[in-house]
């Protein structure tokens, strides 16, 4: 078949040259007719086998017919903007309001420069202001943390023996298999009556318990504990005002410590005499206790240690002027700080508080506002007689804070809810040890968490 268009250009010279188609020539151009007839119907029918392309969808080889790609106005715009941003890169130009390279003079670009710069070192002090402000908080919150961690063992050692053997132990027993009802109440309340925490406290328990079993909500021995726990802080929380506002700007703040024989005064005058001289506070102490020799030596063996001066009076000496003086010395030199430690004396004996009065006349004679504090200082083993005590000096001299010490030798420390439910008188620091370190700022949360803490007892 192929023959005739093989010959087809010999064919198609002859056929010019004689005027004449050969044979060959008509042939070859029905082979190519016959060839060309071919391909369309198989062109046709490879298109039909296909068949149309669904709606909306262009073939590629529809696609490469079509005009070359538009693009958006978005792409446009982004294109436009890259282009800009890469000028700006190289220098010369700046990115414009609509997004254009625009150019820009020397002056401009160094302004920009500076611009940029500034606002990079602003940058980089707001980071690290940032930076050191979370540090110092995380700082301040690990040494919180700390120091909370240290008051709880402390209150915790102080509380133990009211835990293992005052009223919570024993209202632990009771509970041993029975049922939580009226008859469980009132031996509780019998328990709280013998514990000294006094009638006022005892009701205060009693009628939270009495409530939370009337709307049944003491459902077992937990619930009892939580209800004494909730109320107990409720209590303490009144009497509670935070640390002994004694700032210096009073030049100097003036601190009157009283209390009955052997309470504790000296030994907190010392304890607060190094945690202030800790704070880089100017302090001084007056031998107000010329009563007993011993008592000035005692208070200077705790000055020496705490690395506080001392101001001493002549042995029987008018207290009241040695605290006078004092207050002098501490004016003239610029102390921040002045504690008057006082003989112990009874509650009951009226000289005794009459002089107490004179002492605190004399204080505020030589310094405007002083005493800025009147510290009354309550041995917690004497149970309710320290109440009787806080009742008399108050009454006396107008005493304005109470340190409760001695938590760590008995199973008395109940007797704080009597305190505070009878007097009214801020507890400020409790003592719970001999040491430097055993006088803490009275923390009603931690003292309650402390108190009722059932895993120590
Ligand atoms: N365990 C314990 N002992 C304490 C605490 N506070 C004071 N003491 C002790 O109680 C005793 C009497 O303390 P002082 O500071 O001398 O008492 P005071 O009130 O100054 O006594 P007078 O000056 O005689 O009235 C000392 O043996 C102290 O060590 C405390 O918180 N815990
Ligand atoms: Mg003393």
């Amino acid at each position: 078949m192929f023959g005739p268009l093989l010959s087809l250009p010999n064919s198609f010279i002859l056929a010019q040259v004689t005027g004449e188609p050969s044979a060959d020539l008509t042939g070859a151009l029905v082979v190519i007719g016959f060839l060309a007839v071919m391909a369309i119907a198989a062109y046709a029918l490879t298109r039909k086998s296909r068949g149309p392309a669904p709606k909306g969808v262009s073939r590629i080889e529809d696609r490469a017919t079509e005009a070359p790609e538009q693009l958006s106005d978005k792409q446009q715009d982004a294109r436009r903007a890259a282009k800009a941003l890469r000028l700006a890169a190289k220098g010369g130009y700046k990115v414009g309001a609509d997004g254009k390279a625009e150019r820009v003079d020397a002056v401009d670009l160094e302004a920009q420069q500076a611009a940029a710069e500034k606002a990079a070192a602003a940058d980089e002090a707001v980071r690290s202001a940032a930076q050191e402000a979370a540090l110092e908080t995380l700082r301040e919150a690990a040494q919180i943390g700390a120091q909370d961690a240290e008051a709880r063992e402390k209150v915790r050692g102080g509380l133990s023996r009211t835990r293992k053997e005052g009223f919570v132990a024993r209202i632990g027993k009771l509970f041993a298999g029975k049922q939580i009802d009226e008859d469980l109440l009132d031996q509780i309340e019998e328990v709280l009556y013998r514990a000294d925490l006094g009638v006022n406290a005892t009701e205060a328990l009693l009628g939270a318990l009495k409530k939370a079993l009337s709307k049944q909500e003491l459902t077992d021995e937990s619930m009892v504990w939580r209800t004494l726990q909730g109320q107990s802080l409720a209590m303490l929380a009144k009497v509670s005002s935070g640390e002994l506002t004694l700032p210096a700007s009073h030049n100097p703040a003036v601190l009157m410590v009283v209390g009955v024989n052997g309470s504790g005064k000296t030994t907190t005058i010392g304890k607060l005499a190094h945690r202030y001289a800790g704070e880089n506070r100017k302090i001084l102490i007056a031998a107000g206790d010329t009563f007993r020799a011993a008592a000035v030596d005692q208070l200077e063996v705790w000055c020496e240690r705490a690395g506080v001066d001392i101001f001493r009076g002549k042995p029987q000496q008018d207290p009241a002027s040695v605290c006078f003086g004092a207050i002098e010395k501490g004016k003239a030199e610029g102390y921040d700080l002045v504690i008057c430690d006082t003989a112990g004396r009874l509650h009951t004996n009226a000289n005794l508080m009459a002089e107490l009065q004179k002492v605190k006349r004399v204080i505020a004679k030589a310094h405007g506002g002083a005493p800025h504090e009147v510290l009354l200082v309550l041995d917690a083993t004497m149970g309710q007689n320290a109440v009787a005590q806080a009742r008399q000096f108050g009454e006396s001299i107008d005493v304005t804070s109470i340190a409760l010490t001695k938590l760590d030798g008995t199973a008395k420390g109940g007797v704080i809810l009597a305190i505070a439910e009878t007097l009214g008188i801020p507890v400020k620091l409790i003592g719970v040890g001999e040491q430097m370190s055993d006088l803490r700022d009275f923390d009603p949360k931690i003292f309650v968490e402390m108190l009722f803490e059932r895993d120590a007892a």
